[in-house]
């Protein structure tokens, strides 16, 4: 891409959503000759309103990058070559009804990664592919991310999705806890320019704190940054909750009447006084007592929480103590308080899962190595290299990935990166040939970003107000070729023993239609409820994301019902409104949400309470030496934005961040290499003295390790980095979760 003002001037002019985080930013694209010239913020964007970060200016070089497949390939030994679709699918066939046919479909398994949630097509039809592949269980970077969340809001309101989000809007005091949406621009909070909000929050009279064992860009815009010892959240939450109770400051406000437990909530953090946490948690018991006191006391508060407290040894706990904090001030369901998002056109993880309509079950089965229950229906991710690797019935043979690169992104990844090449299958959905996907002996590309229409599935679940944007494709591609709902469904055919025929696919996604029709036409909150679901399978001629896109919006919550509200809203709306539409700022909508057997916020489950006597055992070990922790990048994007040569220009940013005081102690240097080791491995890595950091911790980006051989990134390979998961023993998980622990992993530091 090349910015010239002068042929901007007469360029054709796009809007689009960026689809790269979760901030949705609206995009002015200026297209010339099929190319894009230039990016910049739409500032009639409904949504984000002129806000964008350096990644949102990019979209032309990555749709250009010429490291980017844009045909299927099918690699021998180490040979890679371009086929056809046919002869790409012919070899899935081939490949993986090779091995259903010898070991059955229990030796099949997919990953599913993070780009899902950021393509409608993807994230619509990876439900649409595991449902029908039959496919059980798959491995997700859920397991890396927010399982500990869906697990609390599984138990608490009866869907793992539906997750509460800080209304930093209107709050007067945010306490934000392993987050920095100065690099992330907020998760599992969808907001433009969050950092904008805290001086919001300050000019309302309002204040920011961050606990963080690093004080990050958001520690520096915010009024106070609490430093506490990585893992050890749960703790301080505990102590909150102890001086709510004990200085008689929990009310539960407008939700009084719909919270069961708070007596067994009360009884959990008798012990956890301040005194007997503050040590453990590095935080004076002065100071939790006055945060306590300043939450209660705010006219509204919000306590989020993100991936530093879920990546760690009590993610669980913590996440649960963050939702719980909140309700007991009053703080939940309610303007300025923890809200739930209310989304224009559904999500399909909006749909309650039947299985535990009479509540949930965890360890339903357990994985065959290491005897992991299942939590959600996943193992935790590092069980993959394992079942894998290990020998015997129901060893796994074939592997699908989807948008995801576990070979950086999942603990111990060495582990995976050695077992891959055991498998006698493995496809990848997949844009470029990376760690991962450099193993696949079939990677059948996705389009580029815009190549596609957009419309983001999950992330207005939790946005600070119910708006939508639809983006059409820039570039259309050439119509031959499949896009990533079809490819997903050609595979679902293959396990199913069916040909990935056009028929076939057409078939499997009006079965996957008429599925989701049916289940909203018995959903009491939907327009179209009692309704015949034939009547509306009729309305459309074609399939796709797109009749997926009209269905979510039309049976929504502001939705025609099909004729049954003839001012409602259809997906052409959001087509003949390119800078979105927006219905207003986040309401209390608990009662609609609620699915637990009993309705009513169960507010204590055992499941998670009996955790706490893990956590007391924690208070008593001694402290760790040196611990490492993770961080996020602006100009990064998890593993796959390295390729993008703009975004990678200055310093190296792949450092080892040191406290100054840490590094005289063991003699390292600014700028010299250091060598970083744990029980699980070892990595060289420059060292960048800061004191940013905690006495104490060190941490890494996540994301890097580009020099593995035979990829096909030439941009990342000069600039690769270490893999931070090379250190993070696999076998470190949240007990109750399942998921990874990659904050707080202890590690030796020397000079290298
Ligand atoms: N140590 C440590 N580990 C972590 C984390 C951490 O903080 N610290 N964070 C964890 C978190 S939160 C996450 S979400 C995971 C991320 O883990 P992953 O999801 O495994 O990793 P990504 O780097 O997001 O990989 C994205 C993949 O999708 C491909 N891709 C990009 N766009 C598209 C597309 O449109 N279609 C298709 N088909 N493919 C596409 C890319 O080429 C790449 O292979 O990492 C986790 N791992
Ligand atoms: N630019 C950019 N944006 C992204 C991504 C990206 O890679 N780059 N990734 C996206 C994804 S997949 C996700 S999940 C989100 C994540 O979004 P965030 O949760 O905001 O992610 P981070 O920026 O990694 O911030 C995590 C913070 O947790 C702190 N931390 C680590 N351990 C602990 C602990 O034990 N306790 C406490 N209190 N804090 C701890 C770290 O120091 C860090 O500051 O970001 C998304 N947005
Ligand atoms: S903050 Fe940046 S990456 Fe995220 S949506 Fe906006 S422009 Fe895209
Ligand atoms: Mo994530």
């Amino acid at each position: 891409m090349t910015v010239d003002a002068g042929a901007a001037a007469s360029a054709d002019i796009r809007l689009r959503t960026c689809p790269l985080c979760e901030a949705m930013c609206g995009l002015q694209l200026h297209v010339e000759d099929g190319r894009v010239t230039l990016i910049r913020p739409n500032r009639d964007d409904v949504w984000s309103k002129g806000f964008i970060c350096p990644k949102g200016t990019t979209l032309g070089h990555i749709h250009e990058d010429p490291d980017r497949v844009r045909v299927p390939m099918v690699r021998d030994g180490e040979t890679w070559r371009e086929v056809s679709w046919d002869d790409a699918f012919a070899r899935c066939e081939e490949l993986l009804r090779g091995v259903i046919d010898r070991h059955g479909m229990e030796a099949v398994t997919a990953f599913v990664g993070n780009p899902t949630a950021h393509n409608y097509s993807l994230s619509r039809y990876v439900a649409a592919f595991i449902a029908m592949s039959g496919i059980s269980p798959i491995y997700s970077s859920g397991t890396v991310d927010q399982w500990p969340k869906n697990v609390v809001c599984q138990l608490l309101y009866g869907n793992m999705w539906q997750i509460p989000a800080p209304d930093v809007a209107r709050t007067h005091y945010w306490l934000v806890m392993g987050a920095n949406p100065h690099a992330s621009m907020g998760s599992l909070l969808a907001r433009p320019d969050v950092l904008g909000d805290i001086e919001r929050i300050r000019e309302r009279g309002g204040r920011t704190v961050v606990v963080d064992p690093r004080r990050t860009g958001t520690a520096e815009r915010a009024d106070e940054w609490v430093p506490i010892v990585p893992g050890t959240d749960a703790a301080f939450l505990l102590a909150i909750v102890h001086v709510l109770f004990a200085d008689g400051l929990v009310t539960l406000g407008d939700v009084a009447d719909l919270v069961d437990g708070v007596d067994d909530v009360d009884a959990v953090a008798r012990e956890f006084t301040p005194e007997v946490v503050s040590h453990a948690c590095g935080v004076p018991a002065e100071t939790i007592r006055r945060l306590a006191h300043e939450i209660a006391a705010a006219p509204s508060a919000a306590v989020y929480g993100r991936i530093g407290l879920c990546n760690q040894e009590f993610g669980t706990l913590a996440s649960w103590l963050v939702d719980v904090v909140n309700i007991l001030t009053g703080n939940f369901d309610r303007p300025g308080g923890l809200m739930f998002g209310n989304p224009i056109a559904w999500p399909i993880s909006s749909l309650p899962n039947p299985a535990f309509a009479e509540g949930a079950a965890f360890g339903r089965f357990h994985s065959r190595v290491r005897g992991a229950p299942e939590v959600l229906g996943q193992f935790p991710v590092s069980c993959l290299a394992e079942e894998i690797a290990t020998p015997g019935d129901g060893q796994l043979k074939a592997l699908v990935t989807i948008a995801g690169n576990p070979v950086i992104s999942a603990p111990e990844s060495q582990r995976l990166d050695d077992a891959l090449p055991m498998l006698e299958c493995m496809i990848s959905v997949d844009n470029w040939i990376n760690e991962t996907t450099r193993h696949a002996h079939v990677l059948l590309p996705g389009l580029s970003p815009l190549e596609q229409p957009h419309y983001d599935e999950m992330i207005w679940s939790w946005a600070s107000r119910s708006a939508g944007k639809w983006s059409p494709a820039v570039f259309p591609p050439d119509p031959a070729r499949p896009d990533e709902w079809e490819v997903l469904l050609g595979l679902a055919a293959i396990c199913l023993g069916q040909p990935p025929t056009t028929e076939v696919v057409r078939g499997l996604d009006d079965a996957f239609f008429s599925g989701l029709v049916a289940a909203k036409c018995a959903d009491d909150t939907s327009p179209v409820f009692g309704r015949d679901p034939q009547e509306i399978v009729a309305a459309y001629d074609a399939g796709g994301p797109d009749r997926m896109a009209d269905f979510a919006v039309r049976s929504g919550r502001w939705g025609d019902g099909y004729g049954a509200r003839p001012d409602g809203l259809t997906l052409q709306h959001f087509k003949d409104e390119p800078n979105g539409i927006d219905l207003g700022p986040m309401v209390p909508r608990v009662r609609e949400v609620l699915r637990t057997p009993s309705r009513r916020i169960e507010v204590a489950p055992r499941y998670i309470t009996d955790d706490a006597a893990r956590l007391r055992a924690r208070l008593e070990r001694p402290r760790d030496g040196l611990v490492l922790v993770s961080r996020r990048q602006v100009r990064s994007k998890n593993s796959w934005l390295h390729n993008v040569r703009v975004l990678m220009k200055g310093k190296d940013r792949c450092t080892l961040l040191v406290h100054p005081d840490d590094a005289s102690r063991l003699g390292l240097v600014d700028g010299a290499l250091a060598r970083v080791a744990s029980e699980a491995g070892s990595v060289e890595v420059p060292v960048e003295v800061s004191d940013e950091m905690m006495l104490g911790v060190v941490c890494l980006p996540h994301g890097w390790g580009h020099d593995r051989p035979g990829t096909r990134q030439s941009v990342a390979s000069e600039h690769a980095g270490v893999n931070n998961n090379h250190l993070a023993p696999g076998r470190l998980v949240d007990a109750i979760s399942g998921n990874a622990v990659v904050n707080g992993i202890p590690v030796e530091v020397v000079p290298a």
